[in-house]
């Protein structure tokens, strides 16, 4: 008697068979309003999630509201007590008033902002028992899934709803979950850091913790803090100077206002957006958005790069000596023959460097102790003059550019976070700022369950006479 997976395994023949003629006869016609080749491509190129903040310009890279990356750095406020510097960054608070409002905000309210979050930055008693009861060897994105679902637990939303509220206002009470989320997204990420890679500092039977929330600072400083990584609110575990210590706290500012948003189509956003149209609170939401960041064809790819460069640095770094472009390009050359992706390479929309990978690399270069020393940098940027070739000779990815994971991992390694695996969190932290403003606008504008049609081969196949 045959088993499923046996009797599963004999239809696939045939399936594949199927799919191969679909793809390869019909590809290019017409099937409602939509190319068969989008129905089978991951609806690439298809135009129907409503996004308030942000647009993908294949050549030119992200706009928020129309001001790029550049425009953003130049008009977006700072932290006021560091408005003067110039290696100081757009705090990713006023970003989401940008991305929320379209209105570019003032100091002061910036100011009112940020104290506003941290003073709801602190994690109920119940999250930190759920997340210490979780194995430390369970995934960091997994635990943060987890512990942002559970926050559904205190969702004025599912609550007023629950009660029974018009439609009219639902988005005042999605707007509070979205806020206390966003506030207490720091507080979640350090204690994943701690309890996954300094247990014991952190675990309720230990009043130890590597840092702690300052309610006068911004949500970048609090998450480094919570890192061990500031000088004045950490157990400082790096040993990281003045310096280091601010342009880590810089870092993740860059980091998490670049990585807001990027459209709707991506993984996290969509998924973001799709559940929330089921009208699931912002917690359940964006939970489903992390899971989706959590694929290393997505988010994941930060600690994929990151794992590529040391390995790579590894085998073709001797001493302080870098590698040739063709030492390099025969490592790439590897790599592709076994059937592996290049990390950091390539993108469904993008067809050149991301310009965000540009100002994390920008970071960088600001930085001698970075650019001039740093080998893992340096390969990063010799690797991004060198890639783009070998793929382009390779000839399947349609982007054989750079792509915003190529740079990130590798500066935060530079600091001290060693830990791979935790990349993905602080992208998580930064994600949510991007599609929880526009969950807003879903509920504003009362956009209403996502529910597209499906089809099978045999419709396809049918609609076209075999
Ligand atoms: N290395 C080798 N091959 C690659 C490649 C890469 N970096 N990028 C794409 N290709 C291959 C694809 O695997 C595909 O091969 P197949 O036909 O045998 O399946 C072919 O090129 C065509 O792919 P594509 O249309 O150019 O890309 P896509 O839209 O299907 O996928 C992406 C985009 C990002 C998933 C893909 O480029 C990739 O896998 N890159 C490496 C992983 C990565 O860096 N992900 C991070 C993306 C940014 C983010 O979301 N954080």
């Amino acid at each position: 008697r045959k088993d499923l997976k046996s009797t599963l395994k004999e239809a696939i023949p045939e399936k594949v068979e199927s799919f191969k003629y679909v793809k390869s006869n019909l590809g290019d016609k017409s099937f409602g309003e939509l190319k068969v080749s989008t129905i089978l491509g991951g609806m690439r190129g298809n135009r129907s999630v409503l996004w308030e903040a942000s647009t993908l310009d294949p050549n030119e890279g992200i706009r928020f509201h129309g001001l790029t990356i550049k425009d953003c750095q130049k008009k977006l406020q700072k932290s006021q007590a560091e408005a003067d510097s110039p290696l100081s960054e757009m705090l990713p608070e006023s970003m989401f008033w940008f991305l929320l409002t379209g209105k570019l905000p003032s100091q002061e309210q910036i100011n009112d902002f940020t104290a506003q979050l941290a003073e709801n930055a602190e994690l109920p008693g119940y999250l930190h028992t759920l997340l210490d009861s979780l194995p430390s060897t369970l995934h960091p994105m997994t635990q943060m899934s987890i512990a942002i679902s559970a926050l559904n637990h205190d969702s004025l939303f599912a609550k007023a709803y629950e009660r029974g509220i018009p439609k009219t206002e639902m988005w005042e009470y999605v707007f509070d979950d979205v806020i206390n989320l966003v506030a207490k997204l720091p507080a979640i990420a350090g204690k994943i850091y701690q309890n996954t890679f300094y247990e014991g500092y952190m675990r309720s039977n230990s009043l130890q913790t590597l840092g702690e929330i300052n309610k006068k600072k911004d949500i970048s400083y609090n998450l480094a803090s919570l890192l061990g990584m500031t000088k004045n609110d950490s157990v400082n575990l790096k040993g990281l100077s003045e310096t280091d210590s601010s342009d880590f706290v810089n870092l993740i500012r860059l980091y998490c206002a670049l990585h807001a948003d990027h459209e709707g189509g991506n993984v996290s956003a969509h998924a973001t957006h799709l559940v929330g149209s089921a009208l699931s609170d912002p917690y359940l939401s964006y939970s489903a958005g992390i899971q989706g960041l959590a694929g290393p064809l997505h988010g994941l790819a930060a600690q994929e790069v990151l794992r590529f460069i040391v390995a790579m640095k590894e085998s073709l770094v001797k001493g302080s000596e870098m590698p040739s472009d063709e030492q390099i390009s025969t490592y790439l050359w590897d790599i592709l023959n076994s059937g592996r992706v290049i990390p950091g390479y390539g993108h469904a929309v993008l067809r050149r460097p991301d310009p965000r990978f540009e100002a994390m690399v920008d970071f960088g270069l600001a930085r001698p102790s970075i650019s001039k020393s740093d080998v893992h940098f340096k390969l990063v940027h010799q690797l991004s003059k060198v890639a783009p070739g070998v793929l382009k000779e390779h000839g399947k990815t349609q982007n054989p550019y750079p792509n915003v994971d190529s740079s990130s991992g590798v500066l935060f390694y530079h600091y001290g976070i060693t830990e791979t695996m935790y990349f993905t969190v602080i992208f998580g932290v930064s994600r949510a700022l991007g599609p929880l403003a526009q969950l807003v606008w879903d509920r504003i504008l009362g956009l209403p369950i996502e529910r597209p049609k499906s089809v099978n081969l045999q419709t396809i196949t049918n609609a076209f006479g075999k």
